[in-house]
């Protein structure tokens, strides 16, 4: 219990950043939700040196990645939990969309749904391939494929990366270009 009002406070505090009045910095924690199919591995992502049981209340983390500050929410991936994704998925929020390549194949159609619902309403978007090292030869192009729909075009706002959460590969470089994408956009501003 104590885990949840933790979460639903951080998760408040989050939201103070995403005000119109607050004026970011980079030393502002960058809010970021982690969303996907369950047993994608969205826990282990963020924990590798933990065995996790599936996520049933979303669970909170900060981290500090280089000089970037990012406070996570790892939400539940069972069908009867994703409703809740939506209240996490708001202004100004960064999104990480996991996505278990070794049983894309088998979930293709239920990841492309839920693909497509995240991809509508959230800004920069990470989309992670990952459990890579159980699958080495994927390439990027063809799981984008498989995710996308053929005439979609090239959207700058989405990343698209190789991971393996478990062994803590790719995963800097996730939150690195996550990142500088908000710089970017604080530059344009
Ligand atoms: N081989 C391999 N296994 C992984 C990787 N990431 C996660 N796993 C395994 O996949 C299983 C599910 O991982 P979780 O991190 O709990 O998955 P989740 O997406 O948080 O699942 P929910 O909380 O139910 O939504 C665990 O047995 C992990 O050890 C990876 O990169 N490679
Ligand atoms: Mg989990």
């Amino acid at each position: 219990m104590s885990s949840l009002i933790q979460s639903l406070v951080d998760f408040l505090y989050s939201l103070i950043y995403s005000l119109p009045f607050f004026t970011p910095t980079s030393q502002t924690p960058q809010k970021t939700v982690l969303l996907g199919l369950q047993n994608s591995g969205k826990s282990t992502f963020l924990s590798p040196q933990t065995q996790h049981e599936p996520t049933l209340r979303p669970l909170s983390k900060s981290l500090t990645i280089g000089s970037r500050q990012f406070i996570t929410f790892d939400l539940g991936g069972q069908s009867n939990l994703r409703s809740l994704w939506s209240d996490y998925v708001v202004t100004g929020v960064l999104v990480i969309f996991v996505i278990d390549v070794y049983n894309f194949s088998v979930v293709s159609e239920e990841v492309k749904e839920e693909f497509e619902k995240v991809k509508d309403t959230c800004g920069i978007l990470a989309v992670v391939f990952n459990k890579i090292d159980l699958s080495p030869n994927e390439k990027i192009e063809d799981l984008k494929e498989l995710l996308l729909d053929e005439e979609e075009g090239e959207d700058e706002d989405i990343g698209y990366f190789l991971t393996s959460g478990l062994k803590g590969e790719g995963v800097r470089e996730v939150f690195e270009w996550l990142g500088e994408r908000v710089e970017e956009g604080r530059k344009g501003e």
